[in-house]
């Protein structure tokens, strides 16, 4: 199997350490891609259309879109039900809060793209604090879930993880600490997994 990459990508981070933490990192290849908005690459919109990554190409050249649903691809080929509970309340409240995380990775990589790639003129800051603060309420409603705070592994943990990643990686001085000490807490106590350790994205 091969996973279309890129090291600054928080999907493809969340991709990564469930790889890692599922036993499965040595039968996947890694692809190095480049994508953003407003740059065509007519080589990789042959493998996912909508021109995102990452992607994982089976080796029969089937190729799964998302990382959720390579997560679960591959949660499902571990045995099934390690990063996703397999059924019952613990699934959906997993299910829920992987999709809320989401959505607020979506909302962060939407401001950054405002800010680095869109011309300056074109730029709507109404829209960008509209969406950063979609991300930061977010990490205050996460805040307040303890038991997500201390539950085993899941991917909507990981998905934290990158969320959190990503806010120093891109958003240095978000002050994201300071707001939110038991998510401060929570990212050191996860650094200590090699899976988590590995895969920080590099300095900018
Ligand atoms: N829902 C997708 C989101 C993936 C995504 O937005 N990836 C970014 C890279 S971090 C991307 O490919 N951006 C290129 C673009 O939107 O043009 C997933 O979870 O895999």
């Amino acid at each position: 199997m091969k996973l279309t990459f890129s090291p600054a990508s928080p999907f493809a981070r969340k991709v990564r350490i469930a790889a890692i933490e599922l036993g499965l990192i040595d039968r996947i290849g890694f692809a190095p891609v480049t994508v953003a908005p407003g740059q065509p690459n007519d080589e990789y919109s042959q493998i996912n259309p909508v021109k995102k990554l990452p992607a994982l190409i089976l080796d029969n050249g089937e190729v799964i879109v998302d990382s959720y649903v390579i997560v679960e691809y591959l949660d499902e080929l571990a045995g099934g039900g390690k990063l996703v509970p397999a059924s019952g309340a613990a699934r959906w409240r997993v299910k829920s809060d992987h999709s809320m995380l989401q959505g607020m990775l979506d909302s962060m990589l939407l401001c950054r793209y405002e800010k680095m790639v869109r011309p300056e003129p074109l730029r709507w800051q109404a829209w960008t604090d509209d969406h950063w603060s979609r991300a930061w309420n977010g990490m205050a409603r996460f805040e307040q879930d303890a038991d997500m705070l201390a539950r085993p592994l899941d991917i909507a943990q990981i998905t934290l993880i990158c969320v959190l990643g990503y806010a120093d990686f891109r958003f240095a001085d978000c002050g994201w600490r300071k707001a939110y000490p038991k998510l401060d807490a929570f990212h050191e106590k996860m650094l200590g997994r090699p899976s988590v350790k590995i895969s920080v994205p590099p300095p900018a």
